[in-house]
């Protein structure tokens, strides 16, 4: 810079200098010098001059690169990059900043749901398949929506809606009405509509709160309940489901502090056999009294175990039991014990097995490990795995609660199942409608096929007996032979039986 000031003045001297000598013509010989010189000094300060200029262009070509760049990564850490719609953070910021501004006696509403489907979608056409859809359903709700509200991707099949302003409630409900039309109507790649549906959670500024994170929260409560309702429901945030949150956070605790303890224990349903009545085995089911929370059904504590880490710890501690328990019953009867599908996703899951059955005695043939369909849906490479290492040991495996999940013919076949326990909603309904019949029989004549095993759940009749019976079926479990018992119970069972068949 200061040699691009200094040139054009320095020449400027130069110039009326010589002006000077050469108005006065004293010697030809210094006229020559000058001129040189000066042609010397023109060339430098032009040369300067180009060399500044490149070097301001180039500083400013990396400031505005820098500068773009910068943006760039600003909205990517803002955006959802399948979408391109504003991701979770960038959602919270815009939704506290609504919430600021709400005028009074005006209402805001966040509208969150789930897609449900996409999973299918995934397991149907790869995982490619599944993101045309979020991006094809994403387009598609954006002509919903209007330019002065919020629509965010939260992460995986969750979204969000923000009406910043509304005179009245009913505008949210309109709004979620349309938003579960529209995907419920949502067809993509040349699928047939209908196989997607969204659940549809609401909650309302200012009555429902005032801070983003709450009111998301309570949004996020109602879409659960809204996903336990059914397919393409709708809920309204409402009191009592933060009390049920609080009842979970205190069945957290009382887990964790009585997991180690003695008052989760498994508790052993009778398995018949149909021919003659005799009891093969048990199944655990796992009951827990807690000391400080009172009785908590497993289908409760069991999922709260999965969502906070602690389903492998009181898995194995259950199974262990549970095979101490079986290794004092004669030899013949048969231990099944379930498998949660968060434990299958445990690559450790077999090893730890055969180390409990090691422990405990008990020979791999009598346990029977069931699996429930829902395990069966997604990846399912390490769930094969675990099923493959088992059976080599002898363990076998049973395909729990069949006819309630997504389990495909050729997966029942392609992962070597040794038993299919047909739900007890189909054997509930046998006798008083034609189609569980024509379920049940079908099931049972399949399965003989494959050369697999059938127990029906659920018995809970003479007729139901009867009926299973002359379809073929081998084995029965239900209130019918008996309820889950203690352990001490089941063992005196088991006495009784035996004495029975000796008289
Ligand atoms: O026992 P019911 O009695 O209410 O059992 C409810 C559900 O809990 C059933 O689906 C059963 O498979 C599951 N369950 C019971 N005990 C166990 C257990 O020890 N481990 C796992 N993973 N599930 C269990
Ligand atoms: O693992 P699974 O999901 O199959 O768990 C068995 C469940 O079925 C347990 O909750 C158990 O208490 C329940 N159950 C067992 N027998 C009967 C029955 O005869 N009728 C009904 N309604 N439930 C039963
Ligand atoms: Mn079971």
């Amino acid at each position: 810079m200061i040699v691009l000031v200094l040139a054009p003045v320095v020449f400027f001297i130069l110039a009326t200098t010589t002006g000077l000598l050469n108005h006065f013509s004293v010697l030809s010989h210094s006229h020559v010098i000058i001129d040189a010189l000066l042609l010397a000094f023109v060339v430098a300060a032009v040369g300067t001059a180009v060399y500044a200029y490149r070097r301001i262009s180039d500083i400013n070509r990396e400031v505005e690169r820098r500068r773009q760049a910068q943006a760039q990564a600003h909205s990517f850490a803002r955006h959802d990059p399948l979408t391109g719609l504003p991701n979770r953070g960038f959602y919270t910021e815009r939704l506290q900043s609504v919430l600021y501004r709400l005028p009074p006696g005006r209402f805001a509403a966040v509208i969150v749901f789930e897609i449900l489907g996409l999973r299918l979608v995934n397991d149907a056409r790869g995982q490619y398949g599944g993101d045309i859809a979020l991006i094809e359903i994403a387009e598609g709700l954006t002509h919903v929506v209007s330019s002065d509200m919020l629509f965010a991707r939260m992460g995986g099949d969750n979204f969000a809606i923000v009406i910043p302003d509304m005179e009245s409630i009913d505008e949210a409900a309109r709004l979620a009405r349309i938003v579960a039309g529209a995907i419920g109507r949502a067809s993509f790649a040349g699928d047939t509509a209908g196989s997607l549906a969204a659940c549809v959670g609401v909650a309302i500024a200012p009555d429902e709160g005032l801070d983003a994170d709450t009111l998301t929260r309570r949004a996020e409560l109602a879409m659960e309940r809204a996903m336990r309702t059914g397919r393409s429901s709708i809920c309204f945030y409402a009191k009592e489901m933060d009390a049920h949150i609080e009842r979970r956070g205190e069945i957290e605790r009382a887990l964790r502090a009585e997991i180690s303890g003695t008052s989760i224990v498994p508790h052993y349903q009778p398995l018949v056999a149909l021919d003659g009545d005799r009891i093969i085995g048990f199944e655990a089911l796992a009951r827990w009294n807690s000391p400080t929370v009172g009785p908590v059904p497993p289908d409760v504590f069991i999922s709260v175990a999965e969502e906070c880490g602690l389903i492998q710890d009181l898995g194995d501690r259950l199974l262990r039991q549970a095979c101490r328990d079986a290794a004092d019953w004669p030899d013949d009867m048969i231990l099944a014990f379930n498998l949660s599908p968060r434990q299958l996703k445990d690559p450790a899951l077999a090893l730890r097995i055969l180390s409990v059955l090691r422990d405990t005695g008990l020979p791999p043939r009598r346990l029977k490990i069931e699996i429930t369909e829902s395990a069966f849906v997604g990846d399912i490479t390490l769930a094969r795995k675990i099923i493959e290492e088992l059976r080599g040991v002898g363990v076998h495996i049973a395909l729990d609660d069949f006819g309630t999940g997504y389990a495909t013919l050729s997966q029942l076949i392609s992962l070597h199942f040794d038993k299919i326990k047909i739900d007890r909603s189909f054997i509930r309904r046998l006798g008083q409608d034609t189609d569980s019949e024509v379920i049940v029989k079908a099931v049972i004549g399949l399965a003989r096929g494959l050369g697999l095993v059938t127990l029906a759940e659920g018995v809970e009749s003479a007729s139901q007996h009867g009926s299973l019976r002359d379809a073929g079926c081998m084995q029965g479990q239900g209130y019918l032979f008996g309820k889950a018992v203690p352990a001490s119970e089941a063992a005196a069972m088991i006495t009784a039986t035996k004495e029975h068949a000796a008289a």
